[in-house]
């Protein structure tokens, strides 16, 4: 708690924390909630606290949505932010160009590859050619890398610079709808209440570059069918990238691939930093 309330404006704390007690004090007098209940209710949080599963809690119960669109209120002319989630890992690889961010393995075979590119940006479209990227997805069967035990460590993770002009590309292969972990306390959370713990096919990046605020963010793909119904409710239309096939043999070899693969566009433009909008 000490590091908690070191991190927060106190006069703020003081304002919000007895409010938020009243409120759950109205909900256990309200429904007559007892010893036996509440007891549980302990129990559940302290398992949620020794799996480690706050931050899927706070997902799956859509309040990282919420504390995300207040966050980022108002915002125009750049990329939408999005659910950070509890997958990151930090210290990914660093990935030189031709940037692909995993290592063929068992089972990738399943799989199509896929090359995301697109362009960092300021908000005012001037090319952000310090920026770095960070990227972190499911394979394409089988979740991440630390559940998958045919996986690679850090596969499907990786970290990358871009070019001059702001452009960037990395090979990586198409993400499906996936459930999150249902095996600890969020999972039963979910079942509990009649929620599905799946989520729709997504990619997640972290967009850093000088001068400008950090971006979390995920990028879709159309006709996913969780879309509407993601688990977490993370989903923003904006945020959807059509994938297109590439039929041609002649394409592929030029890839160095043997199949037909997939591209996708996703521009970033960040948004200036306050004290460089000031300046
Ligand atoms: C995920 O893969 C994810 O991206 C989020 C936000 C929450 C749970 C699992
Ligand atoms: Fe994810």
């Amino acid at each position: 708690m000490a590091d908690v309330v070191k991190n927060v404006d106190s006069e703020r704390l003081a304002r919000i924390l007895p409010e938020a007690i009243r409120a759950i004090h109205q909900v256990i007098e309200s429904h007559g909630v007892t010893e036996e209940e509440w007891m549980a209710v302990l129990g559940f949080l302290t398992e949620v606290g020794k799996q480690d599963e706050f931050v899927l809690l706070s997902d799956v119960t859509k309040t990282s949505v919420l504390v995300d669109a207040i966050s980022h209120e108002g915002e125009t002319d750049v990329t939408p932010s999005d659910v950070e989630g509890p997958l990151y890992r930090e210290n990914p690889p660093w990935r030189e160009k031709p940037v692909k961010i995993y290592e063929e393995y068992e089972g990738a075979q399943k799989g199509d590859v896929l090359f995301v590119s697109g362009r960092v940006t300021s908000a005012d479209g001037s090319p952000l050619s310090g920026a770095v990227l960070d990227i972190w997805q499911t394979g394409p069967d089988g979740g991440y890398d630390i559940w998958d035990e045919r996986q690679p460590e850090y596969n499907f993770r990786g970290r990358f610079g871009v070019d001059e002009d702001g452009g960037y590309e990395f090979q990586t292969m198409v993400p499906k709808p996936y459930t999150i972990p249902t095996d600890g306390p969020a999972g039963r959370l979910l079942e509990a209440s009649g929620q599905h713990p799946w989520r729709p096919a997504h990619i997640h990046f972290k967009v850093e570059a000088e001068g400008h605020e950090l971006l979390v963010t995920q990028v879709f793909f159309p006709d996913d069918p969780y879309l509407d119904d993601d688990t977490i409710g993370a989903v923003k239309s904006s945020l959807i990238r059509p994938l297109t096939r590439h039929e041609s043999e002649e394409e592929s070899a030029r890839r160095g691939l043997e199949a037909p693969f997939y591209t996708c566009e996703f521009d970033i433009a960040l948004k200036p930093a306050m004290s460089a909008a000031r300046a």
